[in-house]
């Protein structure tokens, strides 16, 4: 007797549509489980996850350390706010500002909150420090940044469709091309510059990875003209490139470090600005702050987090199977013009699809990638990012990087 598996999603689907806001444009799979690098849906069926909720589950999804310590302090204290002392703050700070080699640690709850938190120290440094008069500091962004969607972050973006009917928008910002030392170097020459704020390798615009010595070049100038470096690595950082921070492929120490998504791995919202004293200790009592900031739980769980990073060496597992990725990539490359360009470093990848004749594109690509069992997502347009969680083994690569082959090659 054959019973059709009714499909469930269509439910699930239906009360979102009609009860959430529309501010996404998911693909239509329901998902009701995750395990490591693997995702089941509300059918039962399981798929790869090539996205980690945008390298935020860099450690697998319910990682059992993450989950035990979310657990035990839930069951403890989860909340004091910083109106008095925790056990926990302490003891967390101390593991961070060893664990990325900086004085001081602030820490938030989310990737946009810990980018305003930068914003708000670089300001405060360069009037207080650099002597910049007061209303005048500049900070210098580059085109297709991403660093968060509050109104003090877009006022930077250069994505109309996260500005388009937002403003009006925060002003002291410069914004030149990416990856131009050039570009750089003329901005930074502005006296009233308090901060160059990067994404170490641009995310969202498409995986896009800096010409070699770019980094580098923006430490050695922002030293010159006494500019805080600001490094976002709220999604290259926490082993996703294959370093522990991206800045670490050129052995470059931003002055303040950003980091958000798998610093919980993926359990909680929990996000940090890294900085010397000079910078931090510009923050005084009282001028700055969360309900949630560094809370106990969020302690517990950031602390498991980047333990289970060491442990189970994760980031030299991607700069490892990166590579072997990125030649299964190429690989492919070659034998179909459906694929225009390969682009990444460690574990987070993309590809660029050329649309078919009959109009099939990457969104289309992903649809197919779902039905054979692996899950992505496009980024603007024609680009598919892939960013599997930082656990998954060189035999799930490969057997991933079959579907991804088999799936793309349907299209020629
Ligand atoms: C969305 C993008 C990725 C980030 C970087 C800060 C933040 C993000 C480099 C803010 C967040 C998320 C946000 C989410 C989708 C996703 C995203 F497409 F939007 F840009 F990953 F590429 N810096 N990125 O990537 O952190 O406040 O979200 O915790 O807003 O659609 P958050």
């Amino acid at each position: 007797m054959f019973t059709a598996t009714a499909d469930l999603s269509a439910s699930f689907i239906a009360l979102e549509e009609r009860h959430s806001a529309h501010n996404y444009h998911p693909l239509p799979v329901v998902l009701h489980k995750g395990e490591g690098v693997h995702l089941w849906d509300v059918n039962g069926k399981r798929y790869y996850d090539f996205l980690s909720a945008y390298s935020a589950v860099n450690q697998g999804h319910c990682h059992p350390k993450i989950i035990g310590a979310l657990v035990e302090q839930a069951q403890t204290l989860t909340l004091t706010s910083r109106a008095f002392h925790s056990d926990k703050l302490g003891e967390c700070a101390k593991y961070m500002t060893e664990c990325f080699g900086y004085d001081k640690v602030l820490l938030m709850n989310s990737g946009a909150e810990a980018n305003e938190t930068a914003l708000k120290l670089a300001r405060k440094w360069g009037y207080e420090a650099k002597g910049i008069p007061d209303g005048n500091a500049v900070i210098v962004a580059v085109q297709n940044n991403f660093h968060g969607r509050t109104t003090g972050i877009i006022s930077a973006s250069t994505d109309t469709a996260a500005t388009k009917h937002f403003g009006p928008f925060l002003p002291g910002y410069q914004i030149i091309p990416y990856n131009d030392l050039a570009a750089v170097e003329q901005a930074l020459q502005n006296p009233n510059v308090c901060g160059f704020w990067v994404e170490p390798i641009q995310g969202e615009a498409g995986v896009f990875v800096p010409h070699e010595g770019y980094l580098k070049g923006v430490s050695e100038l922002c030293k010159k003209y006494n500019v805080l470096f600001l490094a976002d690595e709220v999604q290259t950082g926490i082993g996703r490139t294959g370093k522990l921070l991206c800045c670490d492929h050129e052995n470059v120490r931003p002055d303040v470090v950003i980091l958000g998504k798998a610093l919980s791995g993926g359990v909680y919202p929990v996000s940090a600005v890294l900085a010397d004293d000079e910078v931090m200790l510009t923050l005084k009592p009282g001028q700055h702050g969360s309900t949630f900031g560094g809370n106990p739980l969020a302690c517990a769980v950031a602390m498991a987090a980047l333990e289970v990073v060491k442990e189970e060496k994760l980031t030299e597992n991607a700069a490892r199977l990166g590579e072997v990725f990125r030649q299964r990539m190429r690989a492919l490359q070659a034998k179909t013009k459906r694929v225009k360009a390969v682009r990444g470093k460690g574990l987070l990848n993309a590809i660029d699809i050329q649309e078919t004749a009959d109009g099939k594109t990457a969104w289309d690509v992903c649809l197919a990638l779902r039905d054979n069992g692996l899950l992505a997502k496009p980024t603007h347009g024609d680009k598919i990012r892939f960013a599997p969680p930082l656990v998954i083994t060189e035999e799930q690569l490969h057997e991933c990087c079959d579907i991804i082959e088999k799936t793309i090659q349907a299209f020629n």
